[in-house]
């Protein structure tokens, strides 16, 4: 008798204590942000939030800045499960995955609200499909604003201006076909070199956001910001997909709730940050040119639309979808 409860009584420590440790997660993320940019802050938010809303079940420990390594080889990491969490630009994800490679060419959203009315909808839902299916889950997008050009020694007003000149772009096919349409020379590059590129000329150029212009200090090495807004890409908070299979339907429900109660964060905090940046560079004594006309420069993309699509002949209605959206 004593004998039979004693087991049954351990057997049940055994369950509860196997239980537990099935359930317990400890994420790691990658962000290649500093303190204080709305990214940090949100994915942090996003952390606490993941805990509290599963109870504690599962955890994520960020790292920020960029010190696992630069945004490809993240998104590999994160793919390949070594890591379970991201904050990715989509820009290095479009030559991994075609149909999330639409938000990278150039001028296809009219502004960022427009942006996110397509990733609400059937665009979005073919994204992330796209997405899930090379191992990379997209829980909310995150706002990265409109990218515009920015150099050392002239204002840039046309495709014109842009010829001979060597700028830096992101890992992606379709961006330097941008920059070499208009006649200029791309340098594809790890967004951490591109300071001390501008430094030492190795780079005349680049081209970025608000914040990250200011964040990264290139406004102090390239002083002329030319508003051309060519590209306007989302970012997302990115899983890998067999962690968040692998979860329960309530366990799914909490981590997307608390990604998306974050990117409401993010996108409030990126608003008042875009306007503090400007402020800074321009009180830092950074030259900003409207661009009068973007015409040109919308024209000079036609070759790298046709490229896209020789390469992805199928993806033409996604493209179609975007510009038929208002
Ligand atoms: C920033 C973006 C980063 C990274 C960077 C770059 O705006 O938030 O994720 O893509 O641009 O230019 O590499």
């Amino acid at each position: 008798m004593f004998n039979i409860s004693y087991k049954s009584l351990v057997g049940a420590v055994a369950v509860t204590v196997l239980g537990t440790a099935a359930f317990a997660e400890n994420w790691r993320g990658w962000n290649i942000h500093p303190e204080g940019y709305p990214n940090t802050t949100a994915m942090d938010a996003f952390a606490a939030a993941l805990e509290e809303k599963t109870g504690g079940e599962i955890t994520l420990q960020m790292f920020h800045g960029g010190t696992l390594g630069s945004q490809p080889d993240a998104v590999e990491q994160v793919r390949a499960g070594a890591l379970e969490i991201g904050n990715f630009n989509l820009g290095p994800i479009g030559p991994i995955v075609p149909a999330a490679n639409v938000v990278s060419l150039p001028f296809i959203f009219k502004d960022v609200p427009h942006m996110f009315r397509v990733l609400e909808g059937e665009g979005g839902a073919a994204i992330a499909a796209g997405m899930a299916e090379k191992g990379l889950v997209p829980l909310a997008w995150y706002d990265a604003g409109a990218r515009s050009f920015y150099n050392g020694d002239r204002p840039i007003n046309t495709p014109a201006d842009v010829v001979g000149m060597k700028v830096r772009v992101m890992n992606n096919d379709l961006f330097t076909g941008m920059i070499n349409e208009m006649g200029g020379n791309a340098s594809p590059m790890a967004f951490a070199e591109v300071y001390q590129a501008l430094k030492t000329g190795v780079v005349d150029g680049a081209e970025n956001n608000w914040p990250s212009y200011e964040s990264t200090g290139h406004f102090e090495v390239a002083g002329y910001y030319s508003l051309s807004q060519h590209l306007i890409i989302p970012e997302c908070i990115c899983i890998n997909a067999d962690t968040y299979a692998a979860l329960s339907d309530d366990m799914k429900a909490a981590v997307t709730e608390a990604a998306q109660e974050s990117a409401i964060m993010q996108r409030d905090l990126w608003a008042q940050r875009e306007a503090a940046s400007r402020k800074a560079v321009e009180e830092a004594g950074v030259v900003v040119n409207e661009v009068a006309d973007k015409a040109p420069f919308q024209a000079a993309m036609g070759p790298v639309y046709e490229a896209y699509f020789e390469s992805n002949p199928d993806l033409r209605p996604l493209v179609e979808l975007i510009q038929a959206t208002e």
